[in-house]
Order: C-alpha cells, then structure tokens, then sequence
C-alpha cells in the first residue's frame, strides 16, 4: 500500500501535468472565444477578464478532479474490507500551508486585477453610478436609457431631449449612458458592447462605451422586473456620425408633436413631479 505521503505527490503531480495541459487550450482556445465577443474594448477587456478567471480556476477545478478520480480509483474498498477510516489529514502541516497560500494568492489576485481592469476601463462597461469614479476624458454623448414596464427608452439630450423608441448611436464617439427607471428594477444589457447597468428609479447609472464599428446589437432587460420581462428586448444600431445626424433629424421632426408633454431632461425621470430631481 502507498504511504499517504506518496498519495499526495501523484495527487500534486496529476494536478501539475492536467494544468499544463489544458492552460494552453484555455489560454489560446477557449479565451477568445469567451462571451461578450471583442467589438468594443470594454467587451475585449470583457472577454480577457473572463479568460483570466478561467485561468486562475483552472488548477483548482483540475485539482478537485484528479482528487475525486483518485479517490475513486486508489481508495476504494476491495469486496470483504471493512467500513475503514482513511488516515487523518488533521495536523498536515504541508496540506494546510499549500491550500491556504494557493487559495490566499489567488483570492487576493483576483481583488487587485478585478480593481485595477475596473479602473483602467473607465467602469468596464458596468454602471459606476452617478459619480463614476473612473470616467473617460474629452467630451462624451450623452444618452438617457430609460427602463419601464416592459420596454426601454432612449434619451437624447444634446438634441432636444427627445424620446425615441430605437436606440442608435454614433460610431466611434465615447458615449455616456445615463441608465434609470420609471417603476421597477431593470437592467440595461446591450450585451455585444459590453454595456450591463441597472436601472434603478430615482437614480442616475453612468455606463461609458465607444464603439469601434458600426453595427446592430442587442438589448436585453437583465433584471426580472414582472410578468413580461422576458420580452423587454430591443436591437440597437451603431451607424456613421452622417447617418446619426439625418436619423436623430428625423426623429426630432416625428415627436415634436410629444415633446411638449414630455417633463424638462434630468438625470433621474418620474411621472410624478414630487420624484423628479433637477
Ligand atoms: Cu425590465
């Protein structure tokens, strides 16, 4: 029979040949193809995050495995033995030790990369709240995500403060979504650019994005919010600067008729005027 140290080196030495070989396949296989997809660098920055979590896991899901697998194999019970206890690992000091530095390492890891990719992509498509503390610089193009039961709306205060029911936006200008709620708690998901904010009544969430091609993506509502939340979906549209300006022409001629009922552009938007803040 081997000794329970000999059983804690295989078990080491499976972990350490099954992470070598499958890192490279994580790395150079399944990483790149990890969602959202690269077409805007929050979305890349998106998919390389994603990559590295599966990294860091990897040795740690190999280890589980091998340990299961041996223990199924090595520590079985032959036909006649009986109920017998394997030997304690109380007390293994060199056990304790390199679980508790692996785990601590990685742990802490994962807090300082997770803060420092947060920071160095201006929120990383998620909403920093109103005063993000990572913002772009240079000028943005502000645009009001407005969730309610059960559709989005889109506000654009920089031509008028008209409401439309697509959201388009410009290529290859950083914009500023301004994501909030008329009633419950919703989630503005425009999943290819790697944009995920909720959407909270009363509170103005900034997600910043620029997008680098023109293309359509899709919304979805990410927060169960009632009964048909499962068809709050929309697609939206990246087009040229020249585009963007006949199409927002467009709209601002089709609701000018609307415009005068709507309430004056604030960050935050309530039916009721006692909820609206300036
Ligand atoms: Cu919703």
């Amino acid at each position: 029979m081997w000794s329970s140290r000999s059983h804690g080196q295989r078990i080491a030495a499976l972990t350490i040949i099954g992470t070598a070989i499958l890192l490279p396949i994580v790395v150079f296989v399944v990483g790149p193809n990890m969602p959202p997809g690269k077409t805007t660098p929050v979305a890349a920055g998106q998919v390389r995050d994603n990559t590295v979590l599966l990294v860091v896991m990897t040795p740690f899901t190999v280890f589980i495995l091998v340990f299961l697998g041996y223990a199924l194999a090595v520590f079985r019970a032959g036909k006649g033995d009986g109920l017998v206890d394997g030997a304690p690992l109380r007390g293994h000091f060199r056990a304790q030790l390199a679980w508790l530095v692996s785990t601590t390492v990685a742990v802490l890891f994962l807090a300082i990369f997770g803060t420092a990719e947060l920071l160095a992509d201006n929120g990383a498509g998620g909403g920093g709240g109103p005063n993000p503390v990572a913002k772009p610089s240079g000028p943005l193009f502000p645009v009001q995500v407005i969730g309610q039961q059960w559709e989005f709306t889109y506000r654009y205060p920089t031509y008028g403060g008209v409401e439309t029911a697509q959201l388009v936006i410009p290529v290859d200008r950083p914009i500023a979504f301004h994501v909030t709620s008329l009633d419950a708690i919703h989630s503005f998901w425009a999943y290819q650019l790697g944009v995920k904010a909720d959407a909270n009544p009363g509170t103005d969430n900034v997600a910043y994005v620029t997008v680098k091609k023109t293309q359509s993506f899709s919304i979805r509502c990410a927060e169960l919010c009632g009964l048909w939340h499962g068809y709050m979906y929309d697609t939206g549209k990246v087009v040229s600067g020249s585009q963007f300006t006949s199409w927002i022409g467009q709209q601002r001629k089709l609701y000018a008729g609307s415009l005068k009922y709507l309430p004056p552009y604030a960050t935050t938007y309530a039916p009721d005027p006692q909820f609206r803040a300036g």
